[in-house]
């Protein structure tokens, strides 16, 4: 069986959640094997360590041994395996839409977002593996990326769909961040309630149901 090996934290959750939404079930599908990243389990087991030698989690390990890491391509790997339903896009156009969405999100709120975190909230859990930035250089990534948290409320308007007017990647990598940040006591930036109504609207999915689990 493939195994996901998984943690806490927003990507895995997000491979999780595409699995779910795939209709791929843990057990039957796929084995998800468990990591400690709050005592840095991930990094200090050399076995993990030869699967992805980085050290962060997720890694999609399949029937050959293949270790697939960074969880937006492990996603297009699994769309490419299970094509229903579609979550990328069915044409070329409609995948460079999605990607567009995901490639903007993933560059402009995801990366300052996580360093702000690392540097200030986090900085206890990362200071000893990572370099991180200074607390306020953390503050300046955090604000930066509250800023552009609006920008994506003011394109998403009346809608609950970023790209294609369906569910698709684009929605869920904004949702894995936004809860994310709800974990570590982050709130959605002042004035962005269409982001406040998609995440109320998508916490309806089975899929999100992940969020609630304990590890
Ligand atoms: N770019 C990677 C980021 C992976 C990542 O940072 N994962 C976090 C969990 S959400 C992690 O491993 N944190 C613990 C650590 O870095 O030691 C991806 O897309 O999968």
């Amino acid at each position: 069986m493939i195994k996901l090996h998984s943690s806490l934290g927003p990507n895995p959750r997000l491979v999780r959640m595409f699995l779910a939404e795939k209709g791929l079930e843990e057990g039957r599908d796929f084995e998800r094997v468990h990591y400690d990243i709050i005592t840095g389990e991930n990094r200090q087991n050399a076995d993990y360590l030869i699967k992805n030698p980085l050290g962060t989690i997720p890694t999609l390990e399949l029937h050959d041994g293949t270790c697939l890491t960074e969880s937006w391509p492990i996603c297009e790997f699994i769309e490419e395996q299970h094509p229903a339903p579609n979550l990328f896009g069915e044409t070329a156009p409609e995948r460079a839409e999605v990607r567009k969405w995901a490639r903007l999100f993933d560059q402009e709120v995801v990366v300052p977002m996580t360093m702000g975190f690392r540097a200030g909230g986090g900085r206890p859990m990362f200071e000893q593996r990572m370099a991180v930035v200074s607390p306020e250089a953390g503050a300046e990534l955090s604000a930066m990326s509250d800023e552009k948290w609006r920008f994506f409320d003011s394109v998403l308007g009346e809608s609950n769909h970023f790209a294609l007017g369906r569910f698709t990647f684009a929605d869920l990598i904004v949702f894995c961040f936004a809860n994310f940040g709800f974990t570590v006591g982050w709130k959605l930036p002042e004035g962005t309630g269409n982001l406040a109504r998609f995440v109320d609207t998508h916490n309806g999915r089975t899929s999100a149901g992940i969020w609630q689990q304990p590890e």
